[in-house]
């Protein structure tokens, strides 16, 4: 974890399986993605509200090719097909554990491991994984179409390359969350409920323990819940983090090249993006377009999922 340890709990896996392979060698696939025009966007956060350290600052002009971007998160149903067709192994599968938010587990006391008290709502529960993305006493069976999650920066790297396809990187994420819109704060504009409507799946309420669910969802949302922003992508803000192809270095902005920028070249953390059904404005307010922050890349929870990207 780095500094925001709200955002995402922190698993460490056992170290690397030699067993599997880490990368599939598929043949290109645009299937379910949205074709994002190239061209110049102001990346960055335009209102100087995001977290210091997160450096969403200063607004840069970016330069982008055109890409091919998932018009959802992957859903339990796409990651289930790739772990039958590879028998690939996730980190948390691996590691025997991941973090699950305390009002949604479902194990039995002796599998819940640990809690910290810096995040006390996060919870180390045994038999957590993407099967099973409430603790051992829960499954996926109901939620085919929710995004999965329990799933670390390397085994979207598995995904990705067996599909296809590969992870967007922050720019491609950033310019394809705006949906063509210019300098605003959301994906759908500068409004959070525009109309009192809800477009994205947050917590409302006292955080932690109290959800009013006034978006419908307390945890993950199916992928295609609320409108879709300008491009015809979902959930671009909120439900689940996404990972991005990216290191993560909050001083990147005050350096990074103007043409497709990747990233720093070293660093250990990876970059995600959109925030999760646990932001509140009260603690985290990274559900905004514009908002950054990071993990580990053997890191999983409940609340960090990915989408896949493409060349044009
Ligand atoms: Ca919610």
């Amino acid at each position: 974890m780095t500094q925001s340890p709200c955002c995402a709990g922190s698993t460490r896996t056992p170290g690397s399986d030699a067993s599997q392979p880490a990368a599939f060698d598929s043949p290109r696939s645009t299937k379910g993605q949205v074709l994002i025009p190239g061209g110049v966007f102001a990346m960055g956060d335009h209102f100087n509200e995001g977290y210091p350290a997160d450096g969403e600052v200063p607004v840069h002009a970016v330069e982008l090719a055109p890409f091919h971007i998932d018009a959802t998160a992957v859903t339990n149903s796409a990651f289930a097909k790739f772990a039958k067709a590879t028998s690939y192994v996730t980190e948390s599968e691996r590691y025997g554990s991941s973090a699950v938010f305390h009002l949604a587990v479902a194990a039995e006391p002796a599998d819940v491991l640990n809690r910290l008290d810096s995040t006390p709502w996060w919870l180390t529960v045994r038999g957590a994984d993407w099967k099973h993305p409430e603790g051992p006493l829960s499954g996926i069976g109901d939620c085919q179409n929710h995004p999965v999650t329990h799933v670390s920066w390397h085994d979207a790297q598995a995904y990705a390359s067996w599909a296809g396809k590969r992870l967007p990187t922050e720019a491609e994420w950033e310019c394809a969350a705006r949906g063509g819109l210019v300098g605003k704060r959301y994906a759908w504009g500068d409004e959070l409920t525009p109309r009192g409507q809800w477009r994205c799946n947050i917590w409302q309420g006292e955080f932690p323990h109290v959800n009013t669910e006034d978006d419908g969802y307390l945890t993950t949302a199916p992928v295609k819940t609320y409108r879709p922003n300008g491009f015809g992508l979902y959930n671009m803000a909120g439900n689940v983090w996404e990972w991005c192809a990216d290191r993560f270095d909050p001083a990147y902005y005050q350096r990074s090249p103007r043409q497709n920028p990747a990233g720093p070249d070293e660093g250990e953390s990876r970059v995600m993006r959109g925030g999760s059904f646990l932001c509140h404005d009260s603690y985290c307010n990274r559900y905004r377009v514009a908002a950054r922050s990071s993990n580990t890349p053997d890191s999983a929870s409940a609340n960090l999922g990915f989408r896949c990207a493409n060349d044009a």
